[in-house]
């Protein structure tokens, strides 16, 4: 059998208002995510993360779970709120507190934390101030990340600044799905381009402070897009939709450039005054690894330019299978991604910082069958491998999600989880996904 290398990360991972419940505990601020589930209409399932797993208080169980089930790394994000109620000055030492604790009881069982830093819970105060659309957002956020390096990198040795900018700007600025629910072309570009400098001036910062063992990167949610057929019209309208969803934010981190294809497109429908002097430079910072989100991809087509479709593509309908998301299930495409990355960025370490597919499980006589998702990570998983044997710099896997959770605007309803959550008792299930991830790490550890 062909085995992973032997220093891979075997991880899972969860983020912080998905998880945690004690939405209002201890001290912690309101968050975006707190005022938007109480719109009406906001999550489909009319649902909220209130409780959720009630992380807050189980930890302890959750990470003996971890343990017991292989995992070597854990993926989880603090949520500002907690740390700073108000987004800034006043640091509220119970949410510290509670990090605290957390990662000292990973490091007790010996699972390395990987910490990401802003899993879209921004504080209400700083939306009240425009949120995103606000640039001493970016700034607020590196002194933020300063402070919660200074009290974790000790015990941290990966950060993550920015996990998913542009479902954050994207979703909650431009299509207003997600918190914190604002619309509009121009409202997604600013807002992604001071989750960008953000990065930027975080990372800056904690380079600045680290000692020679702590790797800082960025998450990113990026697909392969291929057009649909052989007409010319798909060929440009996938290297569209690749320019919004992957250069825009590979371009800047790497390059310290916006792609010019995209800069022409859309400068014809808005104005891009939010980018200042300074600001690529800025964020183009060295990083040590990227985190590569990847979930599906798209086979695409030419459409009309609209508000809502500012590049003029869009995803045609496949025969491949789907996931309870109605994703298609596409491993080549995690392959063709790590490989093209490589190819265009520079071969430099990547994590696949998540991967995992929902379907529709049920608890039957104390088991959960998903034999669909072990089926789901078995396949990426051998794609990860083929890009290594391709010669990707690929360091690590993160499942998501390790725990059932609330999954933004669908609500409770959507499970990504290895384990089962009753979201009424909260009785925490292995399914059968997690017992085949379980022993395939276990295969892979090999002592000569
Ligand atoms: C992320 C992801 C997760 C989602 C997952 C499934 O940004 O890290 O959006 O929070 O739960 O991608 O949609």
């Amino acid at each position: 059998m062909q085995l992973f290398p032997q220093s891979f990360h075997w991880g899972a991972a969860t983020s912080s208002y998905q998880i945690e419940g004690a939405a209002f505990a201890d001290g912690k601020g309101k968050c975006i995510w707190d005022t938007f589930v109480e719109q009406d209409g906001a999550i489909q399932d009319g649902t909220d993360g209130r409780v959720a797993c009630d992380h807050y208080t189980y930890y302890r169980d959750d990470v003996k779970l971890l343990k017991e089930l292989n995992f070597s790394h854990y993926r989880f994000s603090v949520n500002w709120a907690r740390i700073m109620p108000d987004g800034k000055d006043r640091v509220n030492e119970a949410g510290l507190d509670f990090y605290k604790r957390l990662i000292n009881t990973l490091n007790e069982q010996h699972i390395t934390p990987m910490l990401t830093l802003y899993h879209w819970e921004l504080p209400q105060q700083l939306e009240d101030e425009g949120g995103w659309l606000n640039r001493d957002t970016a700034y607020y956020f590196a002194e933020y990340a300063e402070r919660v390096f200074r009290e974790f990198s000790a015990e941290v040795p990966y950060w993550i600044t920015q996990n998913e900018p542009w479902v954050a700007s994207r979703l909650g600025y431009g299509e207003g799905v997600h918190a914190p629910g604002k619309k509009g072309l121009n409202h997604f570009l600013t807002a992604a381009h001071h989750l960008l400098l953000s990065h930027g001036l975080a990372t800056e910062r904690l380079r600045a402070m680290k000692q020679t063992e702590q790797q800082t990167g960025i998450a990113l949610n990026l697909s392969s897009h291929y057009p649909a057929d052989d007409r010319l019209s798909s060929q440009e309208a996938a290297t569209r939709a690749d320019g919004f969803l992957n250069r825009w934010f590979l371009d800047p981190v790497y390059k310290g450039t916006y792609p010019k294809d995209m800069l022409t497109i859309y400068e014809k429908q808005t104005d891009l005054s939010f980018l200042q002097q300074g600001d690529l430079e800025q964020i183009q910072q060295p990083i040590d690894f990227l985190g590569i989100n990847y979930y599906s991809s798209d086979f695409v087509e030419s459409s009309p330019v609209t508000t809502e479709n500012p590049t003029g593509s869009k995803p045609v309908q496949t025969s491949l299978p789907k996931t309870a998301m109605e994703w298609d299930v596409y491993p080549d495409g995690l392959y063709d991604l790590l490989v093209r990355v490589t190819n265009d960025y520079g071969k430099q370490p990547l994590y696949v910082s998540e991967n995992g597919a929902a379907y529709r499980d049920e608890v039957v006589g104390g088991e959960v069958n998903d034999e669909q998702r072990a089926d789901y990570l078995d396949q990426h998983l051998q794609s990860c491998l083929r890009a290594i044997q391709s010669g990707v710099d690929l360091r690590g896997y993160y499942v998501w999600s390790f725990l059932d959770n609330f999954e933004w605007a669908y609500g409770l309803s959507k499970r990504f989880g290895v384990v089962h959550i009753d979201f009424t008792t909260l009785k925490r299930t292995p399914k059968q996904s997690a017992y085949w991830l379980q022993a395939f790490i276990a295969s892979q550890r090999v002592h000569s």
